[in-house]
């Protein structure tokens, strides 16, 4: 007997895991201290900006407050935020990110 053919249990062990496609946005916020050009090089190397995309976010958030850094599933966006935090930190920098449902 195949086991992805033809038992019904069998088969159901075989079933890939739906992937929950709930996306949230991880949303940087703006400070007085953590300098532009960490900022832009968070989002360059963190969130894959191109140059001009991350200076325009890093702008954004310290004119408006808060800004999209990138949206990703709950896991990945979890782990973002806590990447950031822990560059900015090592840095010396008060930089903060919190995740939103999108
Ligand atoms: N406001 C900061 C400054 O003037 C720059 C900054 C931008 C900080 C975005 C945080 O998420 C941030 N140096």
């Amino acid at each position: 007997m195949q086991p992805d053919q033809t038992d019904g249990a069998v088969r159901e062990s075989v079933k890939p895991k739906k992937q929950d496609p709930t996306l949230y946005k991880v949303v940087l916020l703006n400070d007085d201290y953590t300098t532009m050009e960490f900022v832009v090089h968070v989002l360059e190397t963190l969130f894959q900006k191109s140059p001009a995309e991350a200076y325009r976010v890093m702008m954004h958030v310290h004119v408006n407050g808060k800004g999209i850094a990138g949206v990703y599933p709950w896991e990945v966006a979890e782990t973002k935020v806590g990447v950031v935090t822990a560059m900015a930190r090592e840095a010396g920098y008060p930089l903060r990110a919190e995740i939103e449902k999108v």
